[in-house]
């Protein structure tokens, strides 16, 4: 029996034991899966702390729930480790590590490399490995099948490998690593049809594309799509604001539109751990053929822009009152990257409460999600600091307030009523008082 039946078999009986290499957003919520899928599975992660913590029943991803990870514990179908020897134990290994961009917006392979070196340690005949980290188009077969070939193993004989990009949307309440549809692409015909095989045990949908660089295509077109889309209507809100049309008003009416639009809303930048990040995968792949992205060079300026933007609404609305940047209390409402979460990954707020600081304001912030922003290395100086209470006290006390991230829990209706000036980023005041949207950044 050839080595690729055997692994067929073993994965049609449900015998294999799964792997995954990070237990993160993606990783945690894969091991799940496959654990509810009745396969036992092996999460590896440098973390003792997370080790600690799943092993304990627990869990760090707001997505899953400890008692989810309590029950696999239970069944003794989840265990994690930090000993990646025992990768060797594994059938199926996922790799769901990060991917981050350098100072230089070059890509961080640092994470992807050591998996995979780890991996390559421990690999032998009968292994399927599958990358999930967002990553350039070549890197599954330029940078793992070459490590991999080193052991003197045949890809597709052997052992078998594949791309499948992860779709993992934090604290999306109806799309989960279960019911997302998830592309998968194989070196050779035989892994993608294991892939498919093995994936389809514990994913509702498998897409099976024909290549590894189809399916790292797939995800990069999927984020870039979205990136530059939000660069056109954050160009359209600098329009607008030029022409004293409300861009919101602008967009509702669009969207009235039953085909061929999509709406997406301007706001002060673009944060997060993928939108910001994944394009720049693609860019700096083009760059390295002498082909220049224009599209995303062009997006990522105009989204970048935007902090600068609104912290010129403010000074304006000053100016209109007479009073200086300098020496003004500006209070910033919300600083996560998106509302109603705690993440604050390339949030455009930490640029604009540094912005205000190097005019000469006093920043403060209000975020219900983060009670503080300390500097990890990444982040900009003005932004260090402490949430506060958001009272009468602080809102009438500013001679500004900036809404950046609109979250649900705030009350728009009373900073509307008590706070001198606001530049609403986000419209979220005229969705609270239900008011006709007014030129985006006016001044109320
Ligand atoms: N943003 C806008 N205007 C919009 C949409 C988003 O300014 O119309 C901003 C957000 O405020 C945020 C950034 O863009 O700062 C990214 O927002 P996002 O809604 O794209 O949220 P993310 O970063 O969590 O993106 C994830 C991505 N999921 C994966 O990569 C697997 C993305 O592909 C999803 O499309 C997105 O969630 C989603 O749909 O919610």
């Amino acid at each position: 029996m050839s080595t690729f039946d055997a692994l067929s078999d073993k994965i049609g009986q449900r015998r294999v034991t799964c792997g995954v290499v990070g237990l993160g957003y993606v990783g945690l919520p894969l091991a799940v899966e496959m654990g509810n899928a009745g396969l036992r599975v092996i999460g590896f992660e440098k973390s003792q702390r997370v080790v600690d913590l799943v092993n304990g029943g627990g869990s760090h991803i707001k997505d899953v729930a400890a008692k989810d990870v309590a029950a696999l514990r239970a069944s003794g179908k989840l265990e994690a480790t930090v000993d990646m020897s025992r990768l060797a134990e594994c059938d199926v290994i996922s790799i769901c590590v990060p991917t981050p961009l350098g100072k230089t917006k070059d890509p961080d392979m640092s994470f992807v490399v050591t998996a995979t070196e780890s991996v390559a340690d421990s690999l032998r005949p009968g292994q399927l490995v599958v990358l999930e980290s967002t990553t350039y188009p070549g890197t599954t077969r330029e940078v793992l099948l070459p490590t991999f070939e080193k052991r003197e193993l045949q890809v597709g004989e052997d052992f078998f490998l594949c791309f499948s990009p992860e779709r993992v949307d934090p604290g999306n309440p109806r799309w989960h690593t279960k019911n997302t549809p998830k592309v998968l692409g194989g070196i050779t015909e035989r892994c993608t049809k294991l892939g498919e095989q093995v994936y389809e045990l514990f994913i509702d949908e498998v897409v099976p594309v024909s290549s590894p660089e189809a399916a790292e295509l797939t995800k990069l077109l999927e984020n870039t799509f979205r990136m530059i889309n939000i660069g056109l209507v954050n160009e359209m809100a600098v329009i607008c604001d030029k022409l004293g049309v409300s861009v919101w008003e602008v967009i509702d009416a669009a969207a009235t539109k039953p085909f061929g639009f999509m709406k997406f809303s301007p706001g002060p930048g673009l944060g997060g751990h993928c939108i910001p990040l994944d394009p720049h995968y693609l860019a700096w792949k083009m760059r390295t053929l002498h082909y220049k992205t224009r599209m995303i060079e062009l997006a990522g300026e105009i989204n970048t822009e935007m902090p600068a933007f609104w912290v010129g609404k403010v000074a304006d609305a000053l100016n209109d009152v007479g009073k200086p940047m300098r020496g003004s209390r500006i209070l910033v409402l919300g600083v996560a990257y998106k509302k109603d979460i705690d993440d604050l990954r390339e949030s455009p707020a930490l640029d604009i409460l540094d912005l205000l600081s190097k005019k000469g304001a006093e920043a403060l912030y209000h975020d219900p999600y983060v009670p503080e922003i300390v500097d990890d290395g990444h982040t900009p100086d003005g932004a260090v600091g402490r949430s506060v209470p958001l009272n009468d006290d602080t809102l009438r006390g500013a001679d500004a307030v900036m809404i950046v991230t609109d979250h649900s829990a705030i009350d728009y209706e009373r900073v509307k009523r008590l706070a001198a000036i606001v530049i609403d980023s986000r419209n979220a005041l005229s969705r609270a008082v239900a008011r006709r949207p007014e030129p985006a950044g006016a001044a109320h």
